[in-house]
């Protein structure tokens, strides 16, 4: 058999995607749109926005929780809020593009350190070397869920008397050293986009732990608006609606379950995965409870035989949705590569992380059998080598 007729035999039906949304029972839903359409309150932080707020303050015990329309603005409000109004913002190119554009939005400049080596997160020791006097905040991100290293980050903070603001759009349901991971920090950030492990279809959220920070978020994401005479600064619109809210409430008692199911197929990946030569699982994060967001793979081509880019290709082929999160960088996307006042700073490490990541598909609903499959898959590829 060639390479065409074993993806000809083995192609899903179906397109299997790399996540799909967790979605509450229809009937669930359906209870709280029968309140909304009674009340006729869409929108505004009214009676859902409230019970939402509340729920997730207690469930992820943190002091303060603002609602967001995504998680994208509510980052950027965490750095209007601080009053950074220019200099620089250290962060990782290993992210989605929200991390470093919203330090753009702010009209300051994202500086680019590397990662640590053998992980996803920004390297605390590369942050401190590219510190200056223009440094104004670190935005790190705990990639896949991952913590970063908060210690080395909170002893930077305090050494400089810089803010750190997590990007912790991957980190719903992480519990690290008994804490919700969005405990950390001077503020953190959550998405609750469509593709995360918790949704509100579009939504976000900002954790802090001062109640004038979340008292100025609540006016920033509502055009400054202090009361109907009073704009006390210039906001904008981040509002969460009443149907995202109810829908989050639906979703909330479900993720624990999710959470389980995620867990078993994660463990069957590394089971079938662990002979496989120049395939690199992650294991699980120490001191933490983890949320099994996504399933990334590191491909050695020299060590495997075949490059990430073809596995990639392969996989498409067969209709299964693999997605390189994240590649390309972030400093190589073309406006950051050429804007002449950011600093050049040597990142090897994400370098190759980017040229060799793949996320497989993940998602408490994907069946066993399609994970056994996919594995399979990557282990027979082998047969037609590119090295
Ligand atoms: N910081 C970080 C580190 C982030 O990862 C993100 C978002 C943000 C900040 C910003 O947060 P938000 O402002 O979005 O709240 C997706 C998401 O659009 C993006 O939110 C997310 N990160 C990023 C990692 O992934 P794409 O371009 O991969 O989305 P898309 O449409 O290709 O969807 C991926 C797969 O998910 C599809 O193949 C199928 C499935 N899917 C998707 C949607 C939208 C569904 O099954 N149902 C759906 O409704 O960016």
């Amino acid at each position: 058999m060639d390479l065409e007729q074993y993806i000809e035999k083995v192609r899903f039906p179906e397109m299997v995607y790399v996540t799909r949304p967790m979605m509450p029972p229809m009937e669930d839903f359906q209870s709280y749109l029968s309140s909304i359409w009674k009340s006729l309150w869409l929108t505004n932080e009214a009676y859902w926005h409230q019970k939402f707020t509340e729920a997730l303050k207690q469930y992820l015990q943190v002091p303060e929780v603002v609602l967001f329309c995504n998680g994208t603005i509510a980052l950027l409000i965490a750095l209007k809020i601080l009053n950074i109004k220019e200099g620089e913002v250290i962060t990782t190119p290993f992210t989605f593009p929200a991390t470093p554009h919203i330090i753009c939005w702010n009209g300051l400049t994202p500086v680019f350190c590397d990662i640590e080596p053998g992980g996803y997160n920004l390297d605390p020791k590369e942050v401190e070397k590219a510190i200056t006097s223009n440094t104004k905040a670190i935005l790190p991100v705990h990639v896949y869920g991952i913590p970063c290293n908060v210690d080395a980050f909170d002893a930077i903070s305090k050494k400089y008397s810089i803010p750190v603001i997590y990007d912790s759009a991957h980190t719903f349901g992480c519990w690290y050293r008994g804490k919700s991971l969005c405990f950390y920090g001077d503020i953190s950030v959550l998405s609750f986009h469509a593709t995360k492990l918790f949704t509100t279809a579009e939504g976000g959220a900002l954790v802090c732990h001062k109640p004038e920070q979340a008292r100025l978020a609540y006016f920033m994401k509502n055009f400054g608006i202090a009361d109907e005479e009073t704009v006390i600064g210039v906001g904008i619109n981040g509002k969460m609606s009443e149907l995202s809210s109810a829908f989050g409430l639906a979703c909330l008692p479900r993720v624990e379950k999710e959470i389980k199911k995620r867990k078993e197929i994660y463990k069957l990946y590394c089971e079938q995965l662990k002979d496989c030569p120049g395939i690199k699982t992650v294991p699980e994060p120490e001191d933490c409870e983890w949320n099994y967001a996504y399933f990334p793979i590191e491909i050695s081509k020299e060590e495997y035989g075949i490059s990430r880019n073809e596995l990639y290709r392969r996989f498409r082929q067969c209709n299964v949705v693999v997605r390189k999160y994240f590649y390309p960088l972030c400093n190589q996307i073309p406006y950051y590569a050429n804007r002449d006042d950011i600093p050049k700073l040597p990142v090897p490490v994400a370098e190759k992380t980017a040229e060799q990541i793949l996320c497989l598909p993940m998602y408490g609903n994907l069946p066993h059998k399609y994970v056994i499959k996919i594995c399979e898959m990557i282990k027979t590829f082998r047969e037609w080598r590119e090295v």
